[in-house]
């Protein structure tokens, strides 16, 4: 039986409280739902920290820990730290959990764009926090900076804390950053690719996009790379299904789509996890578990974590 992985994102840092009562935000709502996905299926669980009074993303190291901690308590899932963090965070503030804490996997965006959220401030009228609107209004006007330094300095920290990376790709062009950014040893070790589409700024979401970045990403590294897809709003489940028929694995979560199907929102992650398993299923597949994951993605495994 052909194994898949599926990762559940708990809450990102593109959605705002206001948009779904759902979202989790707090460290035990956040372990609640790394429990919940890790249950449904999800073998690795991607994690942002979000003030707990505000839900606004937040590089807080402390609160980090603390939400590490939990869900470590709360299930056997790997968990994959962000380093993309939130808008207006500091690149130092972004890889800190990378350092202090050493995780198995943590992302690594690969290259720079102007992430735009501004779209969604149409949808909505009254917001509950003051920061929101503000957040995604001034995403218009914001670059999200993954320079070529800045790439070759997460790069370093990764290695030395043996953090496997997994490449956030919102455009083709990423792919070449990496094929400049990483020497032979380490595109032996088998590269991780997170194909993130529908993302303004990025790639739209469509079919005919995912053969170019997959055809793009094998001249690239021939055998020698694993990847996955997600995608923004209601384009999530067809894209992961398009990856499942591809041989790539796939990401869901309450980070990239707040629904479960048209008018119809989710109210875990979890919900979308065992959605996409269920399809799966029909196409003979199964899901990985956290240590075929582990195996799968040459993870240096639980005893060489800090937290
Ligand atoms: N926070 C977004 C700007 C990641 O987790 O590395 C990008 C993001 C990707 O969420
Ligand atoms: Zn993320």
């Amino acid at each position: 039986m052909d194994k898949f992985i599926v990762t559940a994102a708990l809450t990102g840092a593109i959605h705002t409280p206001t948009m779904s009562p759902h979202l989790p935000i707090t460290p035990d709502e956040l372990a609640e739902e790394a429990r919940r996905a890790y249950e449904a299926g999800a073998a690795v669980v991607h994690v942002h920290a979000r003030n707990p009074e505000t839900g606004q993303p937040s590089a807080d190291s402390a609160l980090f820990g603390e939400i590490l901690a939990k869900i470590k308590d709360a299930c056997d899932a790997i968990v994959c730290t962000t380093t993309g963090g939130g808008f207006g965070m500091t690149v130092e503030q972004r890889v800190a959990v990378v350092k202090t804490y050493s995780p198995e996997l943590a992302s690594l965006n690969a290259g720079s764009l102007n992430f735009a959220l501004h779209p969604l401030l149409d949808k909505i009228r009254d917001f509950k926090h003051e920061w929101e609107p503000q957040y995604l209004a001034m995403s218009e006007d914001f670059i999200f900076p993954n320079t070529f330094k800045t790439l070759r300095e997460f790069a370093d920290f990764f290695a030395r804390e043996d953090t496997k990376p997994e490449f956030e790709i919102y455009d083709v062009g990423m792919i070449n950053n990496l094929s400049f950014l990483l020497n032979k040893a380490q595109i032996k070790k088998t590269v991780y690719l997170q194909f993130v589409l529908g993302i303004l700024g990025g790639l739209p979401a469509t079919v005919g996009n995912l053969v170019f970045l997959l055809n793009t990403a094998r001249e690239t590294f021939g055998d020698n790379f694993v990847w996955s897809v997600c995608a923004a709003g209601r384009a999530q489940l067809p894209m992961c299904t398009a990856a499942l028929l591809m041989g790539g694995f796939t990401r869901v979560g309450l980070e990239d789509s707040l629904f479960l199907e048209k008018g119809k929102m989710a109210q875990s992650s979890a919900e979308q996890v065992e959605k996409v398993i269920r399809i799966a299923r029909e196409l003979g597949l199964e899901p990985a578990t956290p240590d075929e994951a582990r195996s799968i993605l040459k993870l240096k495994g639980l005893d060489r974590i800090n937290f």
